[in-house]
């Protein structure tokens, strides 16, 4: 059975999963065509590789970030403080649609950018404890489409799914999702074009 979710701007599906609670709006109107809101953010964001260590190898993450939010919406992690960059118009004018569509107020953005088929996110959950208990995530992608992956963390009887999230989508992740279930973007086996995602969250600090 599909539920939804009725809001002034637009009408959420409920994908069904067991364990999670999932919901996805094929299109998030903007101000902009959705190819000037990327060229935009790939040009005017501060964007950065991170490290990571892989078989105990430093090596950059498979994408670019840039973190933006309220003052005091810092996390900490690996013994640092990380500070958000503050809000540029052009971002508190998406996350105001955002936050209609997903009926909740968020303090930050996660902001990654898939530059060609070889960047991806391996599979983790938005489950640190800055993020409360059963947080609510908004995840707005543009440009290229790419293939998110849901896998249960315990159930080996329940399938993996992947969703197709297109240019423009908003997908909504709130619930037990974070707690029964990881997540990721594959890396493509052919060539593609750029995606940015935007992932909006609460951070209780
Ligand atoms: O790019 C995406 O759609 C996933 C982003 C994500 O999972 C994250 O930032 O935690
Ligand atoms: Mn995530």
């Amino acid at each position: 059975m599909i539920e939804h979710l009725f809001h002034a701007q637009a009408t959420l599906e409920r994908i069904p999963l067991e364990d999670a609670e999932i919901y996805y709006l094929p299109k998030l109107p903007l101000a902009q065509p959705t190819e000037a809101v990327i060229d935009r953010l790939i040009d005017e964001v501060p964007w950065r590789a991170e490290n990571i260590v892989v078989w105990g190898k430093t090596i950059p993450q498979p994408r670019l970030i840039a973190w933006y939010g309220d003052k005091e919406a810092t996390y900490t992690y690996s013994g640092i403080r990380h500070d958000p960059l503050p809000w540029t118009d052009g971002l508190m004018e998406i996350k105001s649609r955002v936050e209609k569509v997903a009926d909740t107020n968020f303090n930050s953005v996660l902001l990654n950018y898939y530059r060609h088929h070889r960047d991806s996110m391996g599979l983790h959950s938005d489950d640190e404890s800055e993020l409360g208990r059963r947080p609510i995530i908004a995840s707005l992608s543009l440009g290229e489409e790419r293939t998110f992956l849901f896998k249960h963390k315990t159930r080996k009887d329940v399938k993996v799914l992947r969703l197709k999230l297109a240019s423009g989508s908003l997908l909504l992740m709130r619930g037990d999702t974070q707690h029964c279930w990881k997540h990721g973007i594959e890396k493509e086996k052919r060539p593609c074009g750029p995606r940015i995602n935007l992932t909006f969250r609460r951070i209780y600090s």
